[in-house]
Parts: C-alpha cells; structure tokens; sequence
C-alpha cells in the first residue's frame, strides 16, 4: 500500500486535544446527528454558557473538523471532516474514551510515529524525541495501559514494540493525512495572495502584461522563488532545481494579469555577460533582486554585481524605469545556521551598503523571504 503520510506531530496533537474535551466531544455528538445547528441551539443542549461554547466551537473550527456559516445574526454549525470524526467513532467502538487524551500528547504521538516505520525500540523513541528513557518508558507503559501498543514478552531484553489496535494506526492516518491536505492548502492559498503582492507593478499597462526580471548570484534561490510563485509547494520539485542556465521564463496567471518571471542564470560567466548589456531587461517592470543571507562569504560578490548591473541601467538613461525588489531570501524562520538576531544585524548591514550602491530617485524596497516547504515523507509499505 502507498500511503502518504506528514509527519506533522504538532497538529495532529493539537487536534486530539481539540478532541479529548467532554463538551467538545458532545458538540461533535449533537452534530454528528443533527447535522447543523446555531451555537444557541449548542448551548442550550451542553448547558453551557456562551462565552465557554464559542470558546470550544472557535477551537474545533480551528483544527478543522468543524465549519460554519454566517446566517443573519448567528453562525451555524456543521462537522466537515465528517469522514475523519467517523473513524474517531471507530476507534472508540474497541478502545475507552481516555484514548484520546493518550493521542494529545507529543512524546507519545512521537512514539507511535516512530512504530509506523518500524523504529520500535525504545532507543529509536529517545532518538526520536530527545526525552529521557524513564521519560519513554512511562509513556510506553501508558499507552501499553491503554491497550495502544504491546511487545513480546519473551523477546530477550530489548522490547520491540507494535500496534495492539489496528483502529489506532488508522484514526491517526486518516487524521494525518486530513491535517497535510490543509496544510497544502493553506500553503497554497498563501502563495496565491503572496502572487500579486510579489509580482505587483505600479501603474498598470494595458493588457495588464507585466514582465518582471529575478537576478543575483547563482543558488540565491531565484528559481525556487520563481516555483513558489507559480503554486508549486511540494518539497520535491525545489530538491530537482538544477542551476538555471540563460534564461528561463516562467508564466504566471493572476486574474486578468499575466506575468512573465524572466529569471536570470546567477552563474558567473552569465552574469558578466548580463551585467554588461542590459538590453535583456529592456520592456521590463520590475527586478527582483536575491540575495542568499546565509551565504555571508559571498555577500561582497552579489552587492558587485548589484552595482554593476545598476550602473549599466544607470549609464543607459533607463534606470528610473525600473522598480527594484531586494529580496534577502532564505531568512528561514528557526535556521540553524544563522540566528534571527545575526540574521537581522547581517540584513542592516545589507541594506546600508545596498542603500549607498543606489542613486537618488531610484524606487528601491527591500524584503525579507523565505520559502516554507511542506515537510512530508512517504512509506512504502
Ligand atoms: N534554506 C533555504 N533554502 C532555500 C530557500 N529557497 C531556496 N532554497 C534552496 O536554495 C538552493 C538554490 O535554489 P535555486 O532556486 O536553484 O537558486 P537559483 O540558483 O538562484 O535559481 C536550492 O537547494 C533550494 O532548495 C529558502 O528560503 N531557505
Ligand atoms: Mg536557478
């Protein structure tokens, strides 16, 4: 069986948890029979007061398993994953309540992620989640407790754990692969509204064609960008960028706008040639200039090449027709290579020198980017 599956440890806690509340798990009830309902109609079965129910509703909104719709003055209330709260139900027919209080914990979720792929000792588990072996060991015994997993006793001294519930393995897929499926889409919907707030150009012509040029040093991830932009979130198709060679125009469509990315190679043979005529970039809008922050040792290298370029522009009377974007990519949320506070002393340091490189009446912003991947593997078996 192929099965794709995140290892997304985080939500699926946060949505066992959204679970493991009585009146959270009563209000799931109530719909799973009625089908919709107000948070009036709510309130008045679980006998709670309105601020704790739109407190619990707000909540199961946000992990997903509820949806609701604005009517009038009130909103109405209906399980979307009704699919995912059918194999919960399923679960629960062999297995206590309590299990999903055992399921809306990280280190035990952590342990039952590891037994999916055949890590079942409890070395893989410490491994795995850098706790203690007391710490492993009193949450291997409660999910032995709760009749989640079991080893073989007779097994000499190193227990090998697996699944006593194949109920279990199937409510966390089903809720694993619901919770990357709206990951995806959120990713997604980001890079759509992040489309025309990176592509937009000023004073829009008419058809609204707009040709944008993505320029720096080779690997500062222009094409990657590039990608994002066009929807592109699986993490595969960024590990099969090769290095772009020329030029390499990439179409985008927004709406009634269309854009055409023309991303620059960054490799240095073609950089000289493009800083040196730059009728390449003749009927574009706007550049979009990247530069890789966590390759310090190479900062000097692209701001030279910046310079050049603008002072081609510059030479050949055309530079105020141009909008320029510094994009210091790759400022990576958590970067183990950089720390944010390194990171923001580097990107001042890049915007005093980028700002002494431009000349006056020159339209120059500056952005932090970065590009998050969905972080998903695949098990084969
Ligand atoms: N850490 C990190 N790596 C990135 C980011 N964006 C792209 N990359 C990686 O940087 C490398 C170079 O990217 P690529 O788009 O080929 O760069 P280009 O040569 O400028 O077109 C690739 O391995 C990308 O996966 C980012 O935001 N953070
Ligand atoms: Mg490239």
């Amino acid at each position: 069986m192929l099965m794709r599956v995140c290892m997304i440890v985080d939500e699926t806690c946060s949505f066992f948890k959204a679970l493991a509340d009585p009146t959270r798990r009563k209000i799931l009830e109530v719909l799973s029979e009625k089908v919709v309902l107000s948070s009036k109609d709510l309130e008045e079965i679980t006998h709670k007061s309105q601020s704790t129910i739109s407190q619990h509703l707000k909540l199961l909104v946000d992990v997903g398993i509820l949806d609701f719709r604005q009517d009038h003055w009130q909103k109405i209330y209906s399980i979307k994953a009704s699919d995912i709260y059918r194999t919960l139900m399923k679960m629960l027919e062999t297995l206590p309540e309590s299990t999903v209080d055992m399921l809306s914990d990280n280190t035990r979720l952590s342990i039952i992620d590891c037994i999916r792929e055949n890590k079942n000792t409890s070395r893989d588990f410490q491994e795995r989640t850098g706790k203690t072996a007391p710490t492993i060991h009193e949450n291997t015994e409660k999910l032995c407790a709760e009749h989640i997993i079991e080893y073989d006793k007779e097994n000499g001294r190193l227990k090998r754990f697996r699944f006593a519930n194949p109920a279990v393995l199937d409510a966390i897929g089903e809720v694993t692969q619901f919770l990357c499926a709206a990951r995806d889409q959120r990713n997604e919907a980001v890079s759509r509204s992040t489309i025309k707030d990176t592509l937009f150009v000023e004073s829009p012509k008419q058809p609204l064609k707009h040709r944008i040029a993505i320029m720096g040093l080779d690997n500062a991830g222009k094409t990657s960008i590039a990608l994002s932009l066009k929807g592109i979130t699986a993490i595969g198709e960024y590990q099969k960028v090769a290095p772009t060679t020329g030029m390499q125009p990439h179409g985008i469509v927004d709406g009634d706008d269309e854009y055409t990315i023309l991303d620059f190679s960054g490799q240095e043979a073609y950089r000289s040639s493009l800083a040196g005529n730059v009728s390449h970039l003749v009927g574009v809008d706007k550049i979009i200039y990247v530069i890789d922050v966590q390759d310090v040792g190479r900062h000097d290298v692209a701001l030279e090449y910046l310079q050049e370029v603008i002072g081609q522009l510059k030479s050949s009377g055309t530079l105020s027709q141009y909008q320029v974007n510094v994009f210091f990519h790759k400022c990576d949320k958590d970067s183990e290579v950089i720390n944010a506070s390194k990171m923001n002393e580097i990107i001042e340091s890049l915007v005093d020198q980028i700002s002494q490189i431009a000349t006056d009446g020159m339209r120059i912003d500056f952005y932090e980017t970065a590009i998050a991947t969905v972080f998903s593997k695949k098990k084969l078996n």
